[in-house]
């Protein structure tokens, strides 16, 4: 399906007939707990850069190939809303679910049920820390997992995203 302008599209846009296809109209960008505190605290693992910042360098980097929402919460119930909501949308969703990561069954659930295509992204690499953080429910569910590039990672996940076929 073209959803977009042709001269929009980047040469990774073109299908097998060299139409323009994009595979999604929005990718929704959901940050879980604490992630709102960011650039406030702990710059030395999570870097200088606030959620803000991250956003607005998103949105920027995407320019107009894609619609991008921001969401952020510190709570488990409002973030399965938010994956269910983008998910059934067909949007796309790059998600850092920050500690949730390793105990919500709820979180991977919902990628699963509402089918999204979902990046799961973390600033830190969570392999090279505490062992708790080495186990991700959600990576299961994931097209794939970007970790340790700081705020670099949401870059690489929305290039990863915007690269996959569209299934529409
Ligand atoms: O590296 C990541 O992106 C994490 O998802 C961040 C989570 C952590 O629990 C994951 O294991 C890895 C923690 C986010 C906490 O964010 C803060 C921001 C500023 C100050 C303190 C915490």
């Amino acid at each position: 399906m073209c959803i977009r302008d042709r001269s929009m599209c980047l040469a990774s846009c073109e299908d097998f007939w060299g139409k323009p296809s994009m595979p999604f109209a929005r990718i929704v960008v959901i940050n879980g707990p604490n992630l709102n505190l960011l650039g406030l605290r702990e710059p030395g693992i999570y870097g200088a850069k606030t959620l803000a910042d991250i956003e607005a360098d998103l949105r920027a980097r995407a320019g107009g190939r894609v619609e991008l929402q921001f969401r952020q919460s510190n709570s488990e119930g409002d973030l399965v809303g938010f994956v269910q909501e983008a998910g059934l949308d067909g949007a796309g969703i790059i998600l850092n679910a920050g500690a949730y990561t390793h105990t919500s069954v709820a979180l991977a659930d919902a990628v699963k049920a509402s089918r999204a295509r979902m990046v799961e992204v973390h600033l830190s690499n969570v392999h090279a820390r505490e062992s708790f953080r080495h186990h991700s429910y959600l990576s299961p569910v994931a097209v794939g997992v970007i970790a340790g590039f700081g705020d670099r990672s949401y870059h690489l996940a929305l290039e990863a995203l915007l690269a996959l076929p569209d299934e529409s």
